[in-house]
């Protein structure tokens, strides 16, 4: 078993699709491992997003990800961080294939309502930022 880590955005929240985002994910027999909600600050927010630093879209990504609640989860399943890319879809919802969370549900490239880690080691980096005691 591995582990990824899934953040629900605050598009998703603010529409109120915490709910059937979970259910996708349970329906793709991924094990909730823990989960919370909290509002990022703009520095915790900077902080996790720091391999975009100097980027252009960074700022604006950062007032996104602060302008409501987020939903970090820890997630369980074999090959959890490739199969959770599958699921979730490619980062612009316009370029998504059909059937993808992002597909189905993501606004545009920056409100694409879930992210979701790419590789094993960044999956514990994030898995650590949210969760005390929470191991990959
Ligand atoms: P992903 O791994 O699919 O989340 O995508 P990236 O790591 O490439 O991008 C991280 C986040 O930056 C994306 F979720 C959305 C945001 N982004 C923008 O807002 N504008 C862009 O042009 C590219 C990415």
């Amino acid at each position: 078993m591995n582990r990824t880590l899934l953040i629900i955005k605050p598009d998703a929240t603010e529409r109120d699709l915490i709910g059937h985002i979970i259910s996708r994910l349970e329906k793709a027999r991924f094990k909730i491992v823990a989960v919370k909600m909290l509002h990022l600050t703009g520095q915790q927010a900077r902080a996790f997003y720091a391999v975009h630093e100097g980027k252009p879209f960074l700022d604006a990504l950062v007032e996104f990800m602060t302008s409501g609640p987020v939903v970090p989860m820890v997630l369980e399943k074999d090959g959890a961080v490739a199969a959770l890319r599958t699921l979730v879809g490619a980062t612009d919802p316009a370029k998504a294939e059909c059937g993808t969370v992002r597909y189905e549900i993501g606004v545009d490239i920056q409100k694409n309502s879930v992210h979701a880690s790419d590789s094993d080691e960044n999956a514990a980096k994030e898995i650590a930022f949210f969760f005390d005691n929470v191991g990959v």
